[in-house]
């Protein structure tokens, strides 16, 4: 993994390989597309126009999420910090850090130097997030790492640590499917030391008449993050499809307790992709299921935790007890 030199001794970025990111890509759009129920893996989400309207949705009134978790930390981060107390902080996932930020306020205001390592799959949100910290924090030395971590917690080794905080907020692994959820935690437990701890910020169970709207905004700021994902396969894949012919489309399976999220086709149609040389047929109404949102409770949490090797230490809620974080150690 290459190290790109940026002049800032207290900046270090690692970057993933790009080709390997492209050939991903196009391989998984050609698997996605292809099954009989057709679906498309929710990390092909955060490209730049991605990740700017997931920060919009964060600030939309009916996505609580966000706030919920941004109150905990900003309720509760010193008494998380006096947990964790002077570990390196590694957090999946890091985005803008705009919550992260209540947690590193607290360590800087032990007054020593501290190390923050960001891992997201968004470089221009990891540089810039990465730049900001810098003139925030005095304190504060990065090791930024743009990766695809989903499937391999184990990137963060790279950044050689003797003993970390591991954070994944944001209820992200709540978009992975629960065997996904659970080997990320095993494989997470796996290369942690016995001080090392996990920090989960996960979006618990409600009445759909919360959750729906939830993915299914007045202003269509979710539809258009849904949407986004196909002018991203007309781009870099030479798909040609027209947005407007696919409507967003968010719904609770309450069996398998998740919010999942669909493009659906207006019309029959048929879609080519230059780059993975397939037409793509569509019947009217069909769908591409293009992200699950798992909702847990705090039993299910505990279980996942204890079953990956991690016991559940201290919980934090938000006031309307909608979200939780929750802190675990390897066991
Ligand atoms: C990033 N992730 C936790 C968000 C969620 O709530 O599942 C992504 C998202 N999708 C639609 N709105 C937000």
């Amino acid at each position: 993994m290459p190290t790109e030199a940026i002049p800032n001794e207290r900046l270090q970025f690692h970057c993933m390989d790009v080709q390997v990111h492209q050939h991903t890509f196009a391989q998984d759009v050609a698997d996605g597309l292809t099954a009989p129920q057709k679906w498309l893996p929710p990390k092909y989400f955060y490209d730049e126009r991605g990740s700017q309207l997931y920060e919009q949705i964060c600030a939309l009134p009916e996505y609580y999420p966000y706030r919920a978790e941004l109150e905990i930390l900003g309720t509760y981060a010193a008494e998380i910090h006096a947990e964790i107390g002077h570990l390196a902080l590694v957090e999946f996932g890091s985005g803008s850090a705009t919550k992260t930020r209540h947690l590193l306020s607290a360590y800087e205001w032990e007054g020593q130097p501290f190390r923050y390592c960001p891992v997201d799959i968004s470089r221009e949100i990891l540089q810039d997030t990465a730049h900001r910290l810098l003139q925030e924090y005095s304190q504060v030395e990065i090791r930024a790492m743009h990766a695809d971590f989903a499937g391999q917690p184990e990137v963060i080794q790279a950044f050689q640590l003797e003993k970390k905080a591991v954070a994944f907020l944001g209820s992200s692994l709540g978009n992975f499917t629960p065997v996904e959820s659970f080997e990320f935690l095993r494989r997470t437990a796996a290369i942690m030391g016995p001080e090392d701890v996990f920090l989960l910020g996960i979006d618990l169970k409600k009445s759909s008449v919360i959750l729906v709207p939830a993915y299914d905004d007045a202003q269509g700021v979710t539809a258009a993050f849904n949407l986004n994902i196909l002018y991203r396969i007309n781009r870099e894949l030479g798909g040609r499809f027209d947005p407007q012919r696919f409507e967003h489309l968010a719904l609770y399976n309450d069996e398998q307790g998740c919010i999942e999220m669909h493009l659906r086709s207006r019309q029959a149609q048929r879609v080519p992709i230059a780059k993975i040389e397939q037409v793509v047929p569509f019947g009217k109404d069909e769908t591409i299921h293009t992200e699950s949102s798992y909702k847990y409770s705090l039993d299910e949490v505990r279980d996942l935790g204890y079953q990956a090797n991690l016991v559940l230490r201290r919980t934090w809620f938000d006031a309307r007890r909608y979200f939780l974080l929750a802190l675990f150690r390897p066991s």
